[in-house]
């Protein structure tokens, strides 16, 4: 390649307005990991002791953890409490239409491989306004983590029964205590084809960063359900499961095997709050892959043909 092939305006400068040498720019092994100062923006707007407090501050550990740099960084939400998410994170992100955050993030995780995107969101953002999305993102195997901050209700909104609110929740919408099945999101996981699938609670921050790294380096859809207790509307909704309030932290047991998608559903049915742990892991071909095999095989028809010819082909092929 000669000088002549970069385009104007690449070539690094070598000198400053001044003529005095400009240091060489910094090699990427050099670059030092963020700090969860560099990483957090404003300060969270939720209720104190809010269960999704210590999500972000585990999301801040993953990055830090991981050395991911800005550029890497893409959060992904819906609306809900839960999906203010990435105001709280200091890097790209998009806080997107209620229930939509899935299609928006695979178009994402399509066009960019060298990213990890990550998408969070509540009960009902995932399960009622979104609950397609789910089903659809999980079946086709995007390559993405979702984390879903289970509260039993809906915050945001002030108190309405979730998808998730067990039989007899009082609520705005069920004054009487609500009448309808609540669904269960890790057998809704498995049965959708999400190809990683686990539980987690906001009060065990080792088990959470574990369970989210995990995700991380699955290659799939990767869902995690991670109770997240809403001190203002449902407060002590996951008691049972923290032994600090006499509860039980109940783990998947070390002989579960979780490539046995029935054994993973028969574990699923446990009552709430149920097993936590990797309850479900398969190992499919990812969207992406897919749709990459049809563009590389695509591209190797039609190589060396400049862009308007392969355009003037399409047309001629569309009379
Ligand atoms: C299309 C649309 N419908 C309804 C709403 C109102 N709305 C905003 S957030 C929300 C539910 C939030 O519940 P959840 O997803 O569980 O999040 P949480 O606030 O509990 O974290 C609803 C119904 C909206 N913003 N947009
Ligand atoms: S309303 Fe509930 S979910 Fe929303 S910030 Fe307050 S405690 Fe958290
Ligand atoms: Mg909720």
């Amino acid at each position: 390649m000669s000088v002549l092939d970069i385009p104007f305006g690449v070539l690094p400068r070598t000198t400053d307005t001044a003529g005095l040498p400009v240091p060489a720019p910094l090699a990427d092994s050099d670059r030092k990991p963020l700090t969860k100062k560099e990483i957090s923006a404003d300060h969270p707007t939720w209720c104190p002791g809010c269960g999704d407090f210590s999500v972000l501050a585990l999301y801040f550990k993953l990055i830090e953890k991981r050395k991911m740099h800005h550029e890497k960084v893409t959060t992904v939400a819906g609306i809900g409490c839960s999906s203010r998410f990435p105001y709280f994170v200091q890097a790209h992100g998009a806080h997107f239409i209620h229930g939509r955050a899935l299609p928006f993030a695979t178009g994402v995780a399509l066009s960019r491989p060298d990213l990890h995107v990550c998408v969070f969101g509540g009960d009902g953002d995932a399960f009622s306004i979104g609950g397609n999305h789910f089903t659809h993102t999980a079946r086709k195997n995007v390559k993405l983590t979702y984390v879903v901050m289970d509260n039993n209700v809906y915050g945001l909104t002030k108190n309405q029964t979730s998808p998730t609110s067990p039989l007899g929740f009082k609520s705005k919408t069920d004054v009487w205590g609500a009448k309808d099945r609540p669904i269960n999101p890790i057998k809704q996981a498995i049965c959708a084809g999400a190809t990683f699938v686990a539980r987690t609670s906001h009060t065990n921050p080792n088990h959470v960063l574990q369970m989210m790294e995990a995700a991380m380096d699955h290659d799939g859809f990767s869902f995690i359900q991670c109770l997240s207790e809403c001190v203002e509307f449902y407060p002590g909704a996951f008691d049972n499961s923290n032994p600090r309030k006499g509860g039980k932290f109940d783990l998947v047991p070390a002989d579960h095997d979780v490539t046995d998608e029935y054994a993973a559903y028969k574990l699923a049915e446990d009552l709430a709050p149920g097993k936590f742990g990797v309850i479900y892991k398969a190992s499919r071909p990812t969207k992406n892959a897919n749709e990459q095999a049809i563009i590389n095989d695509h591209q190797s028809k039609v190589a060396g043909l400049a862009p308007w010819q392969i355009l003037q082909k399409n047309f001629d092929r569309m009379k």
